[in-house]
Order: C-alpha cells, then sequence, then structure tokens
C-alpha cells in the first residue's frame, strides 16, 4: 500500500459493468481522435475512452469525446418521418415510403415546373464518407440540379480556394508530426486548446521537448496566445498586411530561399514589386502591430530551420479569407518551407469529415478533386458511373451563401438540408428565416428533430448519426479512420446512406446506376476512383484502416502490395522539389494587394464583434446541449468584454445587456475579462436565435465564405434585469 487509507482516500472510478469496446473515429472535430465505446451487458452504451495505440491522439480524448455516448439516446433526436403541408401547422407522423415519395415527388415537380437548378441541396462536413460519394451520385448522376453544396463553404472554403490557387489543388499538406521538427511555428486566427484540444496536445507536447517559438495572431488572448512566445493582437480582418510587411522583411533583408524559389515557384518577381509597398512602419497602422515585432517575427521565421503556419477561422472567415490563405502559402514558399518535415502550411480543418467532403461529395465538382470545368474528367466520371457526360453541369453551381439568395429572389424554390442547420449557422438571421419561409417545399434530414431549421420543413427524416452507422472519415492531416456501427439508430431513424440510396432508387427505377448498400462496398469503388490521383487511397480497406487506426492519403496499391509493413501512408503531399498540381509542377506566388472592405466599428456601433467557439459546446449545440457534462460550462449566451469598456458603459459582471447591430438585435450576459481589447466583443454563436441575428457576413470573392468575425455592434443597458434573465434562460433549451 503506497498510501494510509485513513488519511486519503483512493479515486474509485465507477464500474459502468462494461463488456465489450467497440472502435470508432471521434465524431465532433477534425482531430480525427481514436475512440472506443463501452457497452454493458444489455448492449447499451456506457463509456468512451481513447484508443492507446492511435497515432493521433495516443489514449487521450477531449471534453466532448470523453462524453460522446451519452449522444446515442440525448434529448430531441428523430425516430419517425414527419410531414406536413405547411411549415406552420402541426408535425404528422408518416412512413418511410410516404416521406420519400414526397421528396422524390416534389424535386421532379419543382424541376419540371422552374428548372433543373430550382431545387438546391445542402450537406455538411459530417457525414461519413461513403455517405458523400453516394450524395454526390445522386445529384450529379440523377437529380442533376448544380445548385449543390456543403456548409463547408461557411467553414473551409478560403483554404480549398487559397490552397488551389497557390498550389494547383486543394489538399493540405503537412501533419501533426511536423509540430515534431519544426523549428517555428505561427498560429493565424486559430485557438487549438479549445477548438483542436488534442492536436494542441501533440502541438505541446513537441513544443516542451524542443522549445521552438509559438507565435500567435489573434485579437484576442486566447488559450493558444497564453501559451504564445509572441502573441500579435491583430486589427480584425488586416493579416494578409501584416504577412506583406513580413514579406518586405524578408525580401529587404535577403532573408529569402533562392534555391527553392527558382526550382519551384513562379511569381516571384510580381510578389516582390507588390511588397515592397508594405514597409512594416506603413503596415503598423493598418494591421496594429509594432514595427519591430513584425520585423522580429519575420527574421524568426525566416531564418528558422524549417518553419510552419497553422491557421483556422481568424483567417478563413474573412472578406479575405482566400487572400489570407494565399498569403500563408506565400510565406511558405519563399522561405522553401513546404514538402519538408517541419516546414509547411496547414489548414487545422473544423468538421470531423470536412476533409471527406472535400474529397468525395462532388459538392464542387466531381469526385477526388476531378472539376466540371474539365471535359475529360466528366467523361471519365459519366463512364464510371454510367451516365451521359453531357448530363453533368460544365461548371461549378452556387455556393451555399449565394443558395440562400437565390431562394429569397425565388429562383431557387426548393431545398433539401443534410447534416446542417442554416437558421442557426448562417449569418444574419432575419434575411435567412425570410428565404426558408419563401420555400415552396423543404426537406430536413438530421439526427435531431429539433433544430431551427426543421421549423421550415414539410418533411422531416430521421438520419442515423456518428457511430450509428458504418464508414470513413478524413481527418486535419488526410488520415482515413473508420466509423463502425456500435449501436443502430433509434426507432424508426436511419442511416443517412439507407436514405439516400431510397432516393436513389426512386430516381432510377431501372436500375442503370449502381447504389451499393454496403459501406465496404462503396468505398472499394472509391478506391478505384482515386488510382493515380492526387488524394489516392487505392492501397487501404476498411480493415486496413481499423487494423491501422487511420491510414493517411496517398496510400497507394503498390504500396499496400510492396509489404513493406503496417502502412504509414502519406504524411506529406508535395516534396523539396517541383510537384505541385499546376501543369508545369510549380507553385504560384501570388501578389496580394489589401482593400480594406469590412464593417468596421463607429461612432453608432462602436465594438468589433468577434464570433467564435468554447471547448465545450458544438455548433448549434444539437449535441452538446443535450449532455449535462458538456452544458454546464456555458448554459447560456454571453460576452466577453473588456473591464474597462465594461467599467466606461456602466455594466458589471453578470449583468444582461442588449447587443445592437445594424442587422438586428440579442440578450446576452456580460463577462468582463482582459481577454478582448476595449473596443472588442466576443460573441460564441453556440446559442440559438444570439450571434447570427447579428452578424453581417459579408462574402470573400473567391470562396464565397462569410466575414463572421468581422462586424459592428454597439450595446444597450437593460433595465429590467428579471426578464432578460427569463429570456436567457429560455434559450438553454434543454
Ligand atoms: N469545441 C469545439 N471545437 C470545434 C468546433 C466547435 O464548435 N466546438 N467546431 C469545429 C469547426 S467546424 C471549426 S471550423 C473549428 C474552428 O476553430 P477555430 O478557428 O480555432 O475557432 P474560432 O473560435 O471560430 O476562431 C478562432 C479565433 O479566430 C480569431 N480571430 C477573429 N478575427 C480574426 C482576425 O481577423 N485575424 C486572426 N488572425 N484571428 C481572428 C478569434 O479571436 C478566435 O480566437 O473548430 C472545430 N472544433
Ligand atoms: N457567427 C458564426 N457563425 C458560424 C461560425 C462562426 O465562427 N461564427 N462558424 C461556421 C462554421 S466554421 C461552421 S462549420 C458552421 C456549422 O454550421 P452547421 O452545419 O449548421 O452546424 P451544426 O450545428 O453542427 O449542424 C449540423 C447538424 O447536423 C446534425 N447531424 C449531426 N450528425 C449527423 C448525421 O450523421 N446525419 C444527419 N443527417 N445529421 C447529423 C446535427 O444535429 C446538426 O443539426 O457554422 C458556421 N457559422
Ligand atoms: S479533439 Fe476533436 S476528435 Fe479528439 S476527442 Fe476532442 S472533439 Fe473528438
Ligand atoms: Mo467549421
Amino acid at each position: 500500500m503506497l498510501f494510509n487509507r485513513t488519511q486519503k482516500n483512493p479515486v474509485r472510478i465507477a464500474d459502468k459493468g462494461v463488456v465489450e469496446w467497440k472502435y470508432a473515429a471521434c465524431g465532433y472535430c477534425s482531430t480525427g481522435c481514436s475512440i472506443e465505446v463501452g457497452l454493458n451487458a444489455k448492449g447499451r452504451p456506457v463509456a468512451s475512452r481513447g484508443v492507446a495505440e492511435a497515432d493521433v491522439n495516443r489514449g487521450k480524448l477531449c471534453l466532448k469525446g470523453i462524453f460522446e455516448h451519452e449522444l446515442f439516446d440525448s434529448a430531441g433526436r428523430g425516430t419517425h418521418p414527419l410531414m406536413r403541408d405547411n411549415w406552420h401547422e402541426a408535425w404528422q407522423p408518416a412512413d418511410w415510403d410516404t416521406a420519400l415519395d414526397r421528396l422524390h415527388g416534389e424535386i421532379v415537380r419543382i424541376q419540371q415546373r422552374y428548372g433543373r437548378d430550382s431545387f438546391a441541396i445542402i450537406s455538411t462536413g459530417q457525414m461519413l464518407t461513403e455517405e458523400f460519394y453516394t450524395l454526390g451520385k445522386l445529384t450529379r448522376g440523377l437529380i442533376g440540379t448544380n445548385n449543390y453544396d456543403g456548409n463547408t463553404t461557411l467553414c473551409m472554403s478560403s483554404a480549398v480556394s487559397g490552397y488551389k490557387r497557390s498550389f494547383g489543388s486543394d489538399g493540405p499538406p503537412g501533419c501533426y508530426e511536423d509540430f515534431e521538427h519544426t523549428d517555428c511555428l505561427i498560429a493565424w486566427g486559430s485557438n487549438l486548446p479549445e477548438q483542436h484540444p488534442i492536436i494542441y496536445w501533440r502541438m505541446k507536447e513537441a513544443q516542451e521537448k524542443r522549445g521552438f517559438p509559438l507565435i500567435v495572431v489573434d485579437p484576442r488572448v486566447t488559450m493558444l496566445a497564453q501559451n504564445a512566445h509572441i502573441h500579435l493582437p491583430v486589427t480584425p480582418g488586416t493579416d494578409v498586411v501584416l504577412m506583406n510587411a513580413m514579406m518586405h522583411v524578408i525580401f529587404e533583408e535577403g532573408l529569402e530561399d533562392r534555391r527553392y524559389i527558382d526550382a519551384n515557384t513562379t511569381g516571384v518577381d510580381a510578389l516582390q514589386a507588390e511588397v515592397a509597398g508594405y514597409n512594416p512602419a506603413m503596415a503598423a497602422r493598418i494591421c496594429g502591430i509594432d514595427e519591430d515585432t513584425i520585423r522580429n517575427v519575420a527574421r524568426l521565421y525566416a531564418r528558422a530551420g524549417a518553419a510552419m503556419s497553422i491557421w483556422t477561422m481568424g483567417i478563413n472567415q474573412s472578406t479575405h479569407g482566400s487572400d489570407g490563405v494565399v498569403g500563408i502559402n506565400n510565406l511558405a514558399l519563399v522561405t522553401g518551407n513546404i514538402g519538408k518535415p517541419g516546414g509547411t502550411s496547414l489548414s487545422i480543418t473544423g468538421q470531423c469529415n470536412a476533409m471527406g467532403t472535400r474529397e468525395w461529395s462532388s459538392c464542387s465538382g466531381l469526385p477526388n478533386y476531378r472539376l466540371l470545368e474539365d471535359p475529360g474528367h466528366r467523361e471519365e466520371i459519366g463512364a464510371f458511373w454510367g451516365v451521359d457526360p453531357d448530363f453533368f453541369p460544365k461548371q461549378r453551381g452556387l455556393y451555399q451563401t449565394d443558395i440562400y439568395p437565390a431562394i429569397e429572389s425565388g429562383q431557387i424554390k426548393g431545398l433539401w438540408l443534410i447534416a446542417t442547420n442554416p437558421m442557426s449557422s448562417l449569418p444574419n438571421t432575419a434575411r435567412v428565416r425570410k428565404a426558408m419561409e419563401n420555400l415552396e417545399f423543404c426537406a430536413v434530414q438530421d439526427c435531431y428533430q429539433d433544430t431551427e431549421s426543421a421549423q421550415y420543413a414539410h418533411v422531416y427524416l430521421p438520419a442515423g448519426t456518428w457511430a450509428e452507422k458504418e464508414g470513413v472519415m478524413t481527418n486535419t492531416e488526410r488520415r482515413v479512420n473508420l466509423v463502425k456501427p456500435i449501436t443502430p439508430p433509434p426507432e424508426q431513424a436511419k442511416p443517412d446512406l439507407w436514405i439516400f440510396n431510397q432516393v436513389a432508387r426512386r430516381f432510377d427505377t431501372n436500375g442503370t446506376l449502381s447504389f451499393p448498400e454496403k459501406p465496404a462496398e462503396i468505398f472499394r469503388e472509391m478506391t478505384v476512383l482515386s488510382r493515380g490521383r492526387l488524394a489516392d487511397i487505392s492501397g487501404m480497406s476498411h480493415e486496413l484502416i481499423e487494423q491501422c487506426r487511420g491510414v493517411q492519403w496517398p496510400y497507394t496499391q503498390e504500396q499496400a502490395e510492396s509489404g513493406e509493413g503496417p502502412p504509414k501512408g502519406g504524411k506529406r503531399i508535395y516534396t523539396e522539389d517541383a510537384t505541385f498540381s499546376y501543369p508545369d509542377g510549380r507553385a504560384r506566388l501570388i501578389p496580394l494587394p489589401f482593400i480594406d472592405n469590412n464593417e468596421v466599428p463607429d461612432e453608432a456601433y462602436p465594438f468589433w464583434l468577434n464570433t467564435g467557439r468554447l471547448i465545450e459546446h458544438w455548433h448549434g449545440r444539437s449535441k452538446t446541449g443535450k449532455i449535462g457534462n458538456n452544458n454546464k460550462y456555458s448554459p447560456i449566451p454571453f460576452i466577453e468584454i473588456n473591464p474597462d469598456a465594461a467599467a466606461e458603459q456602466g455594466i458589471s459582471m453578470g449583468e444582461y445587456v442588449r447587443l445592437v447591430s445594424r442587422r438586428s438585435d440579442a440578450v446576452v450576459m456580460a463577462m468582463p475579462t482582459q481577454r478582448v481589447p476595449k473596443n472588442m466583443l466576443f460573441l460564441p454563436f453556440h446559442f440559438h436565435d444570439c450571434a447570427n441575428r447579428l452578424t453581417l457576413g459579408l462574402l470573400d470573392p473567391y470562396s464565397r465564405q462569410p466575414a463572421y468575425k468581422q462586424g459592428a455592434v454597439r450595446i444597450e443597458l437593460i433595465s429590467d434585469q428579471k426578464a432578460a434573465a427569463r429570456m436567457s434562460m429560455e434559450m438553454r433549451k434543454f
């Protein structure tokens, strides 16, 4: 006995009576942790634990993963298909055949009456890849609407666009292991400890061993900024100016890597000419970072043996989102930091399978990064699926953020929402609401029945979620991992794959196209289509993926057949010499002139409104709002406000205030904290009818992603605090 029982109580872990552990990849964020869910003797999920031998998380899980088994029978799950004639009427239960016939009938009716593109489909980054691929085949091959997009336009579209502009293709080049090799890390607009806790743990462990400098660019003092060697509280929306000024210093001081630039890129002269205009003293006035700090950071980054950048929504969600990504890539390319261990430009993805949808959903093109614009790609996929290539559109259709205005204007009449909740997640809720009311027909397919968007649906299709289904997901570092069915969907709810196959059958009564029912079979079909492509998965199978706890792409059939031991897959997708996806193999250095085009604070609306996330919650809280251990941390909407600003406005801790923007208003609790500067409020967007009532969401010109993080608001005091508290408690929802 190491301790004396009379002095100390030993910690006892409650015995949940687990008789079997089942494997899955976590269904929340894009970190891609391997998880095991414990089932008790009755077969009910009662515990979650991390998988020790999984390279990603090495036994760890975060606050969301550790309670993930509680999702299965949480409140609000949809158990039966529902229907009604008008969205303001009461729901009537329906059987699956009736509900699916209605969906099929309405798609056909609307397309016949108003044209093929008048029916829109919006999907997600939160289904399994085989489901994405099947939905893509159904939409591109049978339904034929070109207005088909994912919620990834709200999230990863700037990263996709920036990668394509710089490297000729989407696909994050680096991996988590790069933290173990880097000599300098810049994190742009990314709050890793809260939003990707296990990637943070991997980074922190590497940093504690080797002590490389961590530079955090974020207007807030986030948890990551608290851990930084240098924190750059950039003026919102001006990162591109900071990047240009850093490159100015790099060229001025001869710190660029000429050999790399000459061998691997084009466009250096135009870039150099552009950044010549951004001397740090001038740039400081725009981006808010002083000249010395800009010089210091530029030198640290350029002189490091290997330097890397990571970024998330602070960059993507801006009117300069795509340019911000290109700017990060420019910095990496001029210093020779793409394609070597520790030298990379790694977009940290958001949702668990945002990568899977980019690779396989056909939302913006055809499977595996093929393009609608390329006649060869249309021919190839047409022949493979058995679809006349002329049936495919010749260029991509509207982005999600352009679909909504098209609903408002009456150009789009019908909508099928799959695993996304725009009433909570799109900017400017009042406009979204108007659009939803305008629809002749809307179907919502969600694992929860109580989402805000379902209020406007004519048909509700109850879906299974996460490990009620089988299939793969791709994480931030291109690792394909497996989700296995741990428990069946509740009552009559069905896996999304089943739903897509049933709809396909209604469009393709002759069975001309093949829609396999088994995820492993669909995966095999995908491996064939991936051969020789950037995202080559031809060496993978469900079994191999489970055995390895995830395999990174590319992993080819040749590698699998070479018998070289357990597959490591592709850690990096570009090497140090000219392997980029442009025909000449070279990356593009692109000049980025800066135009200030955001809504900025003024006298009437004096505060920046910055919106984002908390560790304990997931988006619209359809999941975490129902899990007590998550929801208790922040059950009601609140703002971070600087204590000096609070004092000036006469607001004390815990007081309810009204935020007003040019769009609408929202009631929140004030939480004074030094995390935000005096002219900024930070509002988590997890609460219903709150943050996005206020946001404007100007769009990036390349990626059409909304600038959720730059808007202006004022604060009004509320005299009736009790009424405000009641209102806020109602928003607890659960
Ligand atoms: N717990 C939890 N984890 C999640 C999610 C969740 O909902 N909950 N969602 C997942 C998804 S889909 C995503 S996309 C990721 C998002 O992950 P993150 O992007 O890390 O999270 P956010 O809080 O949206 O924004 C990050 C930071 O951007 C900063 N920022 C605001 N404006 C600017 C600017 O102009 N420049 C710079 N440099 N920074 C700025 C904000 O202050 C904020 O701290 O998280 C994923 N992980
Ligand atoms: N103000 C502000 N707004 C933002 C952001 C921000 O930072 N600030 N971030 C944006 C970003 S990055 C993102 S990714 C979006 C997220 O926006 P949304 O996609 O609207 O967010 P979720 O609440 O995750 O919605 C997913 C829905 O899918 C359901 N679901 C989960 N799993 C399954 C499944 O397997 N099958 C089916 N059929 N349904 C399922 C859930 O119940 C939920 O209703 O929000 C964006 N909106
Ligand atoms: S870090 Fe992300 S993937 Fe890992 S357990 Fe947490 S939510 Fe799941
Ligand atoms: Mo996201």
